[in-house]
């Protein structure tokens, strides 16, 4: 039956088709509470959007442990097979703004956050394993370079190449961004990734390296370029339809988690440095560990009140579960949550998408903008207290020590040969078709640049592959010559 229509403090509205005025012909009177509640609030509507990751789609799940890995972690919701954890996944495109196609040339954001018993950890990834840049000083600018020109308010390809190119340590990531992973076919046939290296602490104390792989059983689909750009423009928002569609069918995505795990000591020796974000670890030196299923079974209600208001950050971590060294990484525990107190204030917690529902809240926190969830009711708002608020846990039972003995400067990681093996190794793994679909991808869009910024590129490339460089250089050479 359908209720009874109101304002925003629960009064009937008795019409909501004619504003109060002074006579049939007269001015509106300013006591027509039912009208300015609904213009101000109108007008009100809009937050600030992501400042990147604008545009995206969710969805409810869960994730079911399927393999013990409790000698690696004490998180209590990895702690028995056949647990399971509500989720919530936001997926989504990273340099558009929110109304920007869903097809378009971009790594995809992956981002999971489970309710667990010890409170919120939100994996917040991508779908590839590696990312542009290693310090996160120089995250801004990157993202500069793709969002719209200062002057012209276009997108810049000069702008873009000129960054790629003077900080080639982005390689890896491009070769991905051009390849056709660089357009997947929605979300459901992409994979997600940690990317960083996190940290694993079991009951004991010991701790390991992991990187977390969301392994996608629908199997990897990718368009083509062509399909991709008619796609953005005849069915801008069609990774959106094609999750919320497919769950509303029953159709329910699912994903097979696994972990690589390397131990301190490992770390140490290893060829690449596992904590800098630009490189994989190989699957032959550190082979998948199957963990669980993530599967996502229900749409959100409501779009701007779960999808738009979730607030995933690095820095929500659960016992067992902690941050490496890794500088961008490092960078993200401090953004995340900063960027959501200013798009969604300081109790963004409270929020119910937010809520750490399956663990208590109790500290010492009040007031503030939106306090929605009792403040903290009588409880005392300090700490240590005699009156039966809530206590510290002991330190060492929850979160691991290490050592760091260290000089404090602006360490500069030099750029080397190394840097230009991973994505060489990538390049040679490649089909002929998928060689041919990233040179034809990276020229196409190179084309647009500054001949001196194309021919910097190249050269990047050449140095990671002889043959890729003198193909993308000739490719380059035959678009110059068409137009
Ligand atoms: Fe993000 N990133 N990021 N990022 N990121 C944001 O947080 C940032 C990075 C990722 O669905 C923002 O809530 C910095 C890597 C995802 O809501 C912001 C650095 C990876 C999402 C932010 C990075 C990601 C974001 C914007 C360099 C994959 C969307 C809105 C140190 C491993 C989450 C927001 C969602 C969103 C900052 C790099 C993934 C501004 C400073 C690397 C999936 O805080």
């Amino acid at each position: 039956m359908a209720s009874t229509l109101t304002t925003s403090n629960g009064n009937p509205v008795e019409d909501n088709q004619n504003s109060i005025t002074a006579g049939q012909f007269g001015p509106i009177l300013l006591q027509d509470f039912a009208l300015i509640d609904k213009l101000s609030h109108f007008d009100r509507e809009r937050i600030p959007e992501r400042v990147v990751h604008a545009k995206g789609a969710g969805a409810h799940g869960y994730f079911e442990v399927t393999h013990d890995i409790t000698k690696y972690t004490k998180a209590k919701f990895l702690n028995r097979v056949g647990k399971r954890t509500p989720l919530f996944t936001r997926f989504s495109t990273v340099g558009g703004e929110k109304g920007s196609a869903d097809t378009a040339r971009d790594p995809r954001g992956f981002a999971v956050k489970f309710y667990t018993e010890e409170g919120n950890w939100d994996m917040v990834g991508n779908n590839t394993p590696v990312f542009f840049i290693r310090d996160p000083i120089k995250f801004p600018d990157f993202i500069h370079t793709q969002k719209r020109n200062p002057q012209t308010n276009c997108g810049d390809p000069d702008a873009f190449w000129d960054f790629i190119s003077l900080v080639p340590e982005t390689l890896h990531q491009v070769t991905i961004l051009f390849s056709n992973r660089g357009t997947p076919d929605g979300y459901r046939h992409m994979h997600g990734f940690s990317s960083h290296t996190l940290k694993l602490v079991n009951e004991a104390g010991e701790t390991h390296f992991v990187k977390w792989h969301f392994k996608c059983d629908q199997g990897i689909k990718n368009f083509k370029a062509a399909e991709a750009g008619i796609l953005a423009s005849t069915a801008p928002d069609y990774a959106t339809a094609d999750l919320f569609n497919a769950i509303a069918k029953g159709d329910f995505p699912s994903w097979s988690v696994h972990i690589q795990v390397m131990t301190p000591k490992e770390a140490t020796t290893y060829r690449w440095n596992p904590f800098d974000v630009t490189k994989v670890w190989s699957q032959k030196d550190y082979p998948l560990i199957p963990v669980g299923k993530m599967v996502l079974n229900r749409n959100p209600d409501n779009y701007f009140a779960e999808v738009e208001q979730a607030a995933f950050s690095p820095s929500h971590m659960v016992p067992g579960i902690e941050a490496s060294t890794d500088r961008m990484l490092q960078g993200r525990l401090f953004s995340y949550p900063d960027t959501h107190r200013h798009r969604l204030g300081t109790n963004y917690q409270q929020i119910p998408i937010n809520v750490p529902y399956n663990a208590r809240i109790a500290n010492q926190q009040r007031d503030g903008f939106m306090a929605v969830s009792g403040n903290g009711g009588a409880a005392p708002n300090y700490e240590p207290n005699s009156f039966g608020g809530a206590k510290q846990t002991s330190v060492s039972s929850t979160y691991s020590s290490f050592e760091i003995n260290a000089l404090a400067a602006r360490h500069i990681i030099q750029l080397s040969d190394e840097d230009f093996v991973q994505p060489g190794d990538l390049y040679r793994l490649l089909s002929a078709e998928e060689k041919s679909d990233l040179i034809d991808n990276m020229a196409g869009n190179l084309k647009n640049a500054k001949a001196f910024l194309q021919e910097r590129q190249v050269g990047h490339v050449k140095r990671a592959d002889k043959e890729w460089g003198a193909r993308l250089e000739a490719k380059l050479k035959a678009l110059q010559s068409k137009a």
